[in-house]
């Protein structure tokens, strides 16, 4: 529409605000009736340029996860001690003047085995006091209902959402929360990164290593399928318990530039970037796209769907679109010619940028380029609920972090944030990632990090697990205080 005043800045309400996921903070791995998590099963890795290590799980590392009973090879049982801490945590984020935090509910604390009769009171207990802590300072909590983990016992008992059945399992704890929960939560997100199941077993919670390269991707897109129909349901049961609240869905973004204007290449980004929108594409606009039949056909991918499941998919759009954002990629259309960089094992080097030193590249005009495209697309509000920089952190003679590097990375994302909006995008809020530090989602390793708030805590898990405000604590804590004003 034609107006002729563009904005000029964050609009007001704007939710400022951090992002966490239970299995990287909560730690208290096995109190309160807690069953064992996929995340729980998961090693630290053994090469940190390998941001998909998280999914280096097989039957036999399984069973021997299942008989250990400790934390030391697990980091994510661990955690950062969130789970007996959330007060003070989330106190810090208040000083902060944070709007908003998103955090994510650990399936297995609510129902241990994923499929027990009754939901198990003392882990909704935790989440009632972390919710309650929450409105005490104003602050919105962001949920996410399946962060990279669920209850292991359902990849033991039907090998996680490659079965049909876990679509029930979800459903039951999704109505759980949003009937516990409504009035309290105002957003949920159904699945964190949910193109994170074509990458294996944290987004699918099924083994698959012994498969054939055709086979994993037929088990991987038929678990998706499982995963779209399960949050297409979380959504109208969402929508019909609590009408106020708002439910998204969570991509991960990965902008993705052709490697030369040959059209070759700039037709290998298009399928590139197809397969990423795929995601956004089913739960937005909630249909599959024609494009990807074309793909399931050439790799010999058969979906199993039930009679209604399309209908159902239709039915549960989302609200929003949320997606985290932390580089860009480039895709050629020999894979020689895009050498790779070690970003996730994706893309090729793009020499105009610059990379973190677990090799993701750094490109703030991407998430200008990112955000307009979404808008342009599909005319929803926007989200963006992670983006950051995971770096090595000094604790200097004077006992304090000078992370300039982190104020530097976090500056150049927001200023391309207020140009999108001032390009007319409808953009909600912004939760970094991890605003205080916590065990990397890829490697599990501790020494990854990404907060304004240090925790003296060592990839062996050694440390007092004490707080410190780094310099970016009280630079966030001023940019939310003039709403992106002062950057
Ligand atoms: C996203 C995940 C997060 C997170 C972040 C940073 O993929 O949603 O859980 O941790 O990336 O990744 P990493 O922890 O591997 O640095």
């Amino acid at each position: 529409m034609y107006q002729e005043n563009v904005p000029t800045g964050f609009p007001k309400g704007f939710l400022w605000g951090g992002a966490t996921a239970a299995n990287q903070i909560e730690g208290a791995w096995n109190v309160d009736g807690k069953g064992l998590t996929t995340a729980e099963v998961v090693q630290k890795a053994t090469d940190r340029k390998n941001s998909l290590a998280m999914n280096q799980v097989t039957q036999a590392t399984i069973k021997q996860a299942m008989a250990d009973k400790t934390a030391d090879l697990y980091p994510k049982r661990r955690g950062i001690d969130f789970y007996h801490r959330y007060q003070s945590d989330i106190k810090l984020f208040a000083e902060m003047g944070f709007k908003a935090f998103r955090l994510s509910i650990a399936w297995a604390r609510i129902f241990p085995n994923g499929d027990d009769a009754q939901p198990n009171e003392a882990g909704l207990k935790f989440y009632d006091k972390v919710f309650a802590e929450c409105r005490k300072y104003g602050i919105e909590p962001v949920v996410t209902l399946s962060h990279y983990e669920m209850p292991l016992a359902l990849t033991v008992k039907q090998n996680g959402w490659a079965s049909r059945k876990t679509i029930a399992a979800f459903t039951r704890y999704t109505e759980v929360l949003f009937k516990r929960y409504r009035g309290v939560v105002k957003y949920w997100m159904t699945f964190n990164e949910i193109n994170a199941g074509t990458w294996g077993f944290t987004g699918t919670g099924a083994v698959d290593d012994q498969l054939t390269t055709n086979e994993k991707l037929q088990l991987r897109y038929q678990a998706l399928h499982h995963q779209f129909v399960a949050s297409a349901i979380a959504v109208q049961q969402c929508h019909k318990i609590d009408p106020q609240a708002k439910i998204g869905c969570m991509l991960a973004r990965m902008q993705t530039y052709p490697n030369t204007p040959n059209p070759v290449d700039v037709r290998a980004a298009q399928v590139q970037d197809q397969l990423n929108l795929f995601f956004t594409d089913v739960q937005v606009r909630g249909e599959y796209p024609e494009y990807m039949n074309r793909y399931f056909k050439d790799h010999q991918i058969k979906l199993k769907m039930a009679a209604d499941d399309q209908a159902v998919i239709k039915a549960g759009t989302v609200d929003y679109l949320s997606f985290s954002y932390y580089m860009s990629t480039v895709t050629a259309a020999t894979e020689q010619k895009a050498k790779t960089s070690g970003n996730l094992g994706f893309g090729g080097k793009n020499p105009y940028l610059k990379a973190s030193d677990w090799g993701w590249q750094i490109d703030p005009v991407g998430l200008r380029i990112t955000l307009n495209e979404f808008w342009d697309r599909y005319r929803i509000p926007l989200f963006v609920v992670e983006n950051g920089l995971g770096a090595v952190d000094q604790v200097t003679a004077d006992g304090k972090i000078h992370d300039s590097y982190r104020i530097d990375y976090l500056r150049q994302h927001i200023l391309q944030m207020k140009e999108a909006i001032k390009d007319g995008v409808d953009l909600m809020g912004y939760t970094m990632w991890g605003p205080i530090d916590l065990i990397s989602a890829g490697t599990s390793e501790m020494s990854k990090r990404y907060g304004f708030i240090y925790v003296d805590q060592d990839d062996a898990g050694k440390g007092t697990l004490r707080r410190i405000r780094k310099d970016s604590f009280y630079w966030y804590q001023k940019v939310i205080a003039t709403n992106g004003e002062d950057l």
